[in-house]
């Protein structure tokens, strides 16, 4: 089965190829359909822009499509960055701008408790199938640690294991990120489809 991953941020779809791994699929992204619109991401939850985006994606290319929409909710900033997390630092801002406002913003706060948050959609063309979360507890660091993965990965230390997703190798983030959490629920059901196909 063709499956469409709905992105262009080649970091994603490496650690989403790499789930989904081993599920006899043909995956395709956003870099086969040069012409597909852009898909504006204009509603205030993780859920609704992941839906929005699964859809219209189906409905474009006609193939089903999987969507994920991510956010780093930190509780000392009421929730900020949240859905807004690819743009906090301004229009065009780079991962590193993104991460120098946040431990900016967070300077001398004691409470350092936030979540990572994604919420991944799986679409036809005209329906949503499916709609999954992931979430992994941890704290923002007082700098970066790590220098591996991408986004705010060097100052989110998961809980579960004391560590930055930056300190962690490619396969342990995969195992226990918010991103496969949300992935390993929706499997079933990309599975489910592919057998009906069939
Ligand atoms: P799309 O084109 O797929 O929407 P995006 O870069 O806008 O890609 P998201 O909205 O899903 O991605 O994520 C918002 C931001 O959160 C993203 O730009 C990164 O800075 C950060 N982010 C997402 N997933 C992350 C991860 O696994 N680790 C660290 N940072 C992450």
């Amino acid at each position: 089965m063709k499956l469409l991953l709905a992105t262009r941020n080649r970091d994603k779809i490496s650690e989403i190829e790499e789930i989904l791994c081993g599920l006899s699929l043909e995956i395709l992204t956003y870099n086969n359909f040069p012409d597909l619109p852009e898909v504006i991401e204009n509603k205030d939850t993780l859920a609704g822009n992941a839906e929005k985006k699964a859809l219209e994606s189906a409905e474009f290319s006609g193939i089903p499509t999987i969507a994920d929409d991510t956010g780093l909710f930190v509780e000392a900033l009421k929730g900020a960055p949240g859905v807004y997390s690819s743009r906090y630092a301004g229009e065009n801002c780079s991962y590193k701008d993104n991460r120098v406002k946040l431990l900016s913003e967070m300077k001398g706060i004691t409470n350092r408790k936030a979540q990572f948050k994604t919420v991944v959609a799986f679409a036809f063309p005209g329906k949503v199938i499916a709609t999954t979360e992931g979430i992994v507890e941890g704290e923002i660091t007082e700098q970066e640690i790590g220098d591996r993965g991408f986004g705010y990965d060097s100052i989110f230390r998961a809980q579960e294991t004391g560590r930055t997703y930056a300190e962690m190798s490619d396969k342990e983030k995969n195992t226990i990120s918010h991103r496969a959490r949300a992935l390993q629920k929706i499997i079933p059901k990309i599975i489910s489809h592919n057998s009906d196909k069939k």
